[in-house]
């Protein structure tokens, strides 16, 4: 027997668990959310590590639905810093009083979809048992972290840390020799600041990475007061933008401008700083030839900052730029030039295995005190399979998507009734700036959900026809990018044995639309029951 009856449980105490609290208690149903953690902020919560921040510009990585939110919070950097991201949703939860229906420390175990009351039974590892109609996954795209398989790791007599799983009191790295195993934003972001703490660093790098500087720098008053002044304006001028995010897109196509006038764009981007380099032309993500004078540009940087010649060739990713998302650094390759920081090429000297001292590859033990995994993450659906969730006929979650996922909209799963995902595969989500997109989803959800009620709909489940058209698209869309040319988490390929599938839904625009038209022709590709 359930304890608790609500309307709606959600798992996950992120940005989109909180907004979606906000949402569906502010059109009056009943919630809670359960939250694994002993604090809410999800992936803000968890990535404590040295040099943590967000890549997406400060003014456009922050909730729109509250006008006086926007306008009262006050970020202090381009990019904000871990710390203050957290003191954001804090103060969020703190202003529309959500933490009286959070429940921290709080795992969700066996969830079942009763088919006879067409409700959720969730259960947790608290002892909870509560009886809902909707359950809300908002475990997050990169929250299920990636140890790698390395023989002996438990023989270290050393520390061990995850950039996703950071100690809350930090790590003093002072006089130690370290270890980083991994070469993507969160190894690019901690590394310098670890370099300049410790005493010897190591980095262990499997495939090097594209990286533009950041150039943060404090936030101009002036700069501020121009966005607030028309924020909404500028949230719907993004919304329109493939990446839902300002990156001042160029139309022109790389392979149709001279040489010369490419280099300055480039030139013009990598001085700006941030991500907003792969809206440089057009073409880049669609393109191999046209990605290629992209790559060849950033080569020419790293050969530039880098002094030793042979260190600059490792650290000269081979792929497609942007293929794996493109890292946003503070001084990542000019860190290699100091004298206490050396590169181990992990695919000419492979490790071999981890002994109580160190990490040993072919020439030998390397000596180490902390070994830091910036190894990444089960990124998208990791969170969600890890559920113990049974659909209709007891069918297993995991088992279902096995093979892949499998979904309409990223948002709901045949099988799965009355039960949603927030930025789920199969929608934009990580291929956007991640904060207009779960609001766009809880928007959804939130609006369909008062649609059945109002209805007195028992049942909402994907159709299988829709859900299988849907995935196909998906993939279609992706097959037209270079983005399933080259081995990245958004395909899966950094976690051993998963499915190899384009997870995120290529454009949000056109992702939008399709969601609005469902939503207009009474979720037209699932099926209501009364
Ligand atoms: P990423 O981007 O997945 O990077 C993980 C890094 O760890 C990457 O260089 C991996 O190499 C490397 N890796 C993974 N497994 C191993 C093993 N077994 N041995 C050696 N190296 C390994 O995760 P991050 O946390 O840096 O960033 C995730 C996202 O957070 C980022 O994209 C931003 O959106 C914010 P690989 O490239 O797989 O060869």
């Amino acid at each position: 027997m359930a304890d608790l009856k609500m309307d709606v449980v959600v798992v996950g105490g992120g940005f989109s668990g909180m907004y979606m609290l906000h949402k569906l208690r502010t059109s009056g149903y009943s919630v809670i959310v359960f939250e694994a953690g002993d604090g809410i902020g999800g992936t803000w919560y968890w990535n404590r590590y040295p040099g943590a921040r967000c890549d997406i510009q400060s003014m456009e990585y922050s909730y729109q639905f509250s006008d006086e939110l926007a306008q009262d919070w006050e970020w202090t950097e381009r990019y904000a810093t871990q710390p203050e991201i957290l003191r954001y949703i804090e103060h969020v939860a703190e202003r529309f009083d959500l933490m009286k229906d959070v429940q921290l420390n709080t795992r969700v175990g066996r969830t079942e979809f009763d088919e006879g009351t067409n409700r959720w039974q969730v259960t947790t590892d608290q002892g909870d048992a509560v009886d809902a109609k909707y359950l809300v996954m908002a475990t997050g795209c990169l929250s299920s972290t990636n140890y790698p398989q390395i023989d002996g790791l438990e023989s270290f007599s050393g520390a061990c840390y995850h950039t996703g799983k950071w100690p809350h009191e930090g790590v003093d790295f002072s006089g130690k020799r370290v270890a980083v195993v991994g070469t993507g934003s969160s190894g690019i972001q901690s590394i310098p600041i670890i370099a300049a703490e410790c005493d010897e660093l190591t980095v262990f790098q499997r495939t090097p990475n594209f990286s533009i500087p950041a150039h943060n720098q404090p936030l101009d008053p002036g700069f501020v007061a121009k966005i607030k002044g028309r924020y909404r304006a500028f949230r719907d001028e993004n919304r329109l933008t493939a990446f839902h995010a300002d990156f001042d897109y160029n139309e022109e196509n790389a392979l149709d401008v001279d040489p010369a006038h490419r280099t300055n764009e480039y030139e013009r981007r990598w001085a700006k700083g941030g991500i907003s380099f792969m809206a440089a032309f057009a073409d880049l993500m669609f393109d191999k030839n046209a990605n290629a004078t992209a790559k060849e540009f950033l080569h020419d940087k790293i050969d530039e900052i880098v002094r030793d010649p042979d260190l600059a060739a490792k650290l000269k990713p081979d792929g497609v730029v942007g293929c794996k998302r493109l890292c946003v650094d503070t001084d990542y390759f000019a860190t290699f030039n100091r004298d206490n920081v050396s590169l181990v090429d992990i695919n000419e000297t492979p490790i071999r295995k981890i002994t109580a001292n160190g990490v040993e590859i072919d020439e030998g033990v390397c000596d180490v005190d902390i070994i830091v995994f910036a190894t990444g993450f089960d990124a998208m659906t990791g969170a969600l399979t890890r559920v113990d969730i049974r659909g209709r006929g007891g069918e297993r979650f995991s088992e279902s998507w096995a093979e892949g996922p499998k979904s309409f909209l990223g948002l709901g799963v045949q099988g799965f009734p009355n039960m949603f995902i927030i930025t789920g595969p199969g929608s934009p989500s990580v291929l956007t700036n991640m904060l207009p997109s779960i609001e766009h989803h809880v928007d959804w959800i939130g609006d369909c959900i008062s649609y059945l009620e109002e209805r007195g709909v028992a049942r909402i489940e994907a159709k299988a026809d829709a859900q299988e058209d849907w995935v196909a698209h998906v993939n279609e869309v992706g097959d037209t990018s270079v983005y399933p040319q080259c081995n990245s988490w958004y395909l899966g390929s950094n976690v051993p044995g998963k499915s190899r599938v384009f997870l995120p839904y290529l454009g949000f625009p056109p992702y939008a639309e399709k969601c609005a038209e469902v939503a207009n022709n009474d979720y037209e590709g699932f099926e209501l029951s009364a």
